[in-house]
């Protein structure tokens, strides 16, 4: 257990892990009022105005440091935009209002909307490009995979750790192209792989707890603020996270350059990502094996949210029954 903080910082985090969930309810369910329309950009705007709506109402002083995109593109959730009141504690932003656009807009399983907070100036500021990652639940030696170290030897090292075979390991992988040989790679091995089309937040999340999920690892390319709110959520429940952002461009080390960046081939660990404590929250937008989706019933809306807390480690799972349906601005 770690150390406990003072009383201020201590309450600040319990307060805001309550209202950081009022934020991923309210850009889940104006996501899901879009869900199967075929438009992810649609259904991505409604969850950004939603989640900034309700994130300018919580008492801090907010800069977003994983956004929507950079400030010349003028999006809304911009890095580097301040949001809050202003009246409060600083604090680093990270969101992803919808994870899995085309989850959402196909009505297919496994769209969330996602954030995480942390002490100002303890978040990996990094701009959205892919990032490779690695990531083993709790219970492992530091560093028994290794993001340089061939797939083949982290499957083995994995299962070594794990005492069982490597045909008992099952490695989560996003299913891209850019992926075929390191998914022959797992393969060599006897170990499954499970793949998905999007959504590798959920991904990494599901390797803290293999009883239920039946993922043992996550390995691939994703994005890079997807690699971040992961590495967020890993810090609350345990686990082990690597990543290298893929700086493969002038444009995008100038890119990163710019957000303080120094080491362009730099391997963060979780610890670098996140350095210090934070609170992590998602809500379903459409059902997937994390959490169940929005349910517009007569009269009520009902939402499943996760809200984690690094300093004590404490999991919630939130149903809520929202009867008042102006707070969601649905039209
Ligand atoms: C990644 C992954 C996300 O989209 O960003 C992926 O991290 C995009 O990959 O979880 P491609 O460019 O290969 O499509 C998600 O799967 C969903 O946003």
């Amino acid at each position: 257990m770690p150390p406990s903080k003072s009383p201020t910082a201590h309450t600040m985090d319990r307060v805001l892990s309550i209202e950081i969930a009022r934020v991923t309810e309210r850009a889940a369910v104006a996501a899901a009022s879009l869900r199967g329309r075929g438009d992810e950009m649609a259904a991505d705007q409604a969850a950004v105005d939603a989640m900034r709506r309700e994130m300018n109402n919580l008492a801090i002083a907010g800069t977003v440091v994983i956004g929507e995109g950079e400030r010349d593109e003028a999006p809304m959730l911009f890095i580097g935009e301040k949001v809050g009141t202003g009246n409060g504690p600083a604090v680093d932003i990270a969101v992803d209002p919808l994870e899995g656009t085309t989850l959402c807009a196909k009505n297919m399983p496994g769209a969330i909307a996602t954030m995480a907070m942390a002490k100002g100036g303890t978040l990996l500021n990094a701009p959205d490009v892919y990032m490779e990652k690695i990531a083993v639940g709790p219970g492992y030696p530091q560093g028994v995979v290794d993001l340089d170290a061939p797939a083949e030897e982290n499957i083995r090292a994995l299962a070594k750790a794990k005492g069982v075979k490597p045909k008992d390991i099952t490695a989560l992988i996003l299913d891209r192209p850019r992926h075929n040989d390191l998914i022959a790679a797992v393969r060599k091995t006897g170990a499954a792989v499970r793949l998905i089309t999007d959504g590798d937040v959920a991904g990494v999340i599901h390797t803290a707890d293999p009883d239920a999920t039946g993922i043992d690892i996550y390995i691939g390319v994703g994005g890079a603020p997807e690699g971040v709110l992961a590495a967020s959520a890993l810090a609350c429940i345990g686990g082990q996270i690597q990543g290298r952002l893929v700086l493969d461009t002038d444009d995008k080390r100038a890119r990163a350059a710019r957000m303080g960046i120094k080491d362009p081939r730099k391997k963060y660990r979780m610890e670098d990502m996140v350095r210090g404590d934070c609170v992590f929250a998602a809500t379903g937008v459409t059902s997937g094996s994390m959490l169940k989706g929005v349910r517009f019933r007569d009269g009520l809306i009902e939402t499943d949210t996760v809200v984690m807390r690094s300093a004590t480690g404490t999991v919630r799972w939130i149903r809520a029954e929202h009867r008042q349906h102006a707070k969601f601005h649905l039209g």
